[in-house]
């Protein structure tokens, strides 16, 4: 499988750039070290996926709070202004539809005639979400499109009209697990292959708070991100057909906010020198004590950053909506 030679590939290169930002914050000069990684996806298998809906409900992982604030309080005015009657919204990453049931009701409550097309990389979550909705809103059509991103986008290119007006929605701040670049040439593939001028995209994004919330919600108080991030250990042994390549007890959770580069880094620690290997294909690889392996980026946007994104995307900024406490925003863009 390729998400096995990815995690090969990844492992036994030394190609994430690493100057510890906890020396930086300190005063200190930090040494610059290459280090090893695995594919952020591995996060999200279904145990993954099921730890991380429960992550969204604790207070210290503030975003999804803040993202519902803002459809509670905007939502109707959201589609009252921006959604055209005949529309098409098709969510990247729907996962538990949580926030997106404020759109639908005030698209129900509106008489407007929409099409909800949702995109998810977990078939049984999408049913299972899915099925709720279409009893609770039976004037919306809902139609569930299973696998990544980029199947979904080409198939809802060639698959709707390109007179139908499309609105994106992408939303929790899963823009965050991709780089800055990365981000903008996601969204400029869109722009170009799957929009016309005039259709609108959606985005939660998070900012640029304060180190101390930062760390928390990347670190919370119940333990949850700790486990959600070392289940990828488990989900390697998994695709791997159980081997084992890691063994848990040899691994502890790093979580650092990088200041400086406006993201939250987290990382596998190796607690023992010790080899990692494994079968077809075939690695061997000598881990330290003490050396970091990355698994995840979620970066943080300032005001400026925002700008920057949607220049590089050939994007509009038509309207931004913020929580109570000033800490998350939703954006609208359009082409
Ligand atoms: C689902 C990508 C938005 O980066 O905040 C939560 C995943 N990682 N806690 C994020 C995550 C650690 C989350 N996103």
């Amino acid at each position: 499988r390729s998400l096995r030679a990815a995690v090969a590939d990844a492992l036994q290169a030394r190609s994430v750039p690493f100057m510890d930002p906890r020396v930086v914050r300190a005063g200190g000069t930090p040494d610059k070290t290459l280090l090893r990684s695995v594919p952020t996806m591995l996060l999200y298998d279904d145990r993954g996926l099921d730890i991380f809906d429960r992550i969204t409900y604790i207070d210290d992982y503030y975003l999804t709070a803040a993202e519902i604030d803002i459809f509670r309080r905007y939502a109707q005015a959201l589609v009252r202004d921006h959604v055209a009657d005949g529309a098409v919204l098709v969510e990247l990453g729907c996962g538990a539809m949580r926030k997106t049931k404020f759109v639908l009701e005030a698209i129900a409550e509106s008489g407007k005639v929409v099409t909800y097309y949702a995109v998810d990389l977990s078939e049984s979550s999408l049913r299972a979400s899915l099925l709720p909705l279409t009893k609770m809103f039976p004037s919306i059509r809902f139609v569930g499109l299973w696998g990544t991103y980029d199947d979904s986008v080409a198939w809802i290119r060639r698959s709707v009209p390109a007179d139908t007006p499309k609105m994106y929605l992408w939303l929790g701040s899963s823009i965050g697990n991709l780089t800055r670049e990365e981000a903008a040439s996601f969204l400029r593939g869109i722009v170009d292959g799957a929009m016309e001028p005039g259709d609108l995209f959606l985005c939660g994004i998070d900012r640029r708070n304060s180190f101390e919330a930062l760390s928390l919600a990347y670190n919370d108080s119940h333990g949850l991100t700790r486990e959600f991030i070392l289940n990828g250990l488990d989900h390697v042994n998994a695709v791997f057909d159980n081997q084992p390549v890691f063994d848990r007890a040899d691994f502890e959770y790093v979580s650092i906010y990088n200041e400086v580069d406006g993201r939250h880094e987290a990382y596998y620690r190796a607690l023992r020198a010790h080899t990692v290997s494994a079968r077809d294909p075939d690695f061997s690889v000598d881990l330290a004590e003490g050396e970091l392996i990355n698994v995840e980026y979620s970066y943080k946007y300032s005001a400026q950053e925002v700008a920057t994104l949607l220049d590089a995307a050939r994007l509009h900024h038509v309207g931004k909506w913020t929580d109570a406490k000033g800490m998350y925003d939703l954006h609208l863009f359009q082409k």
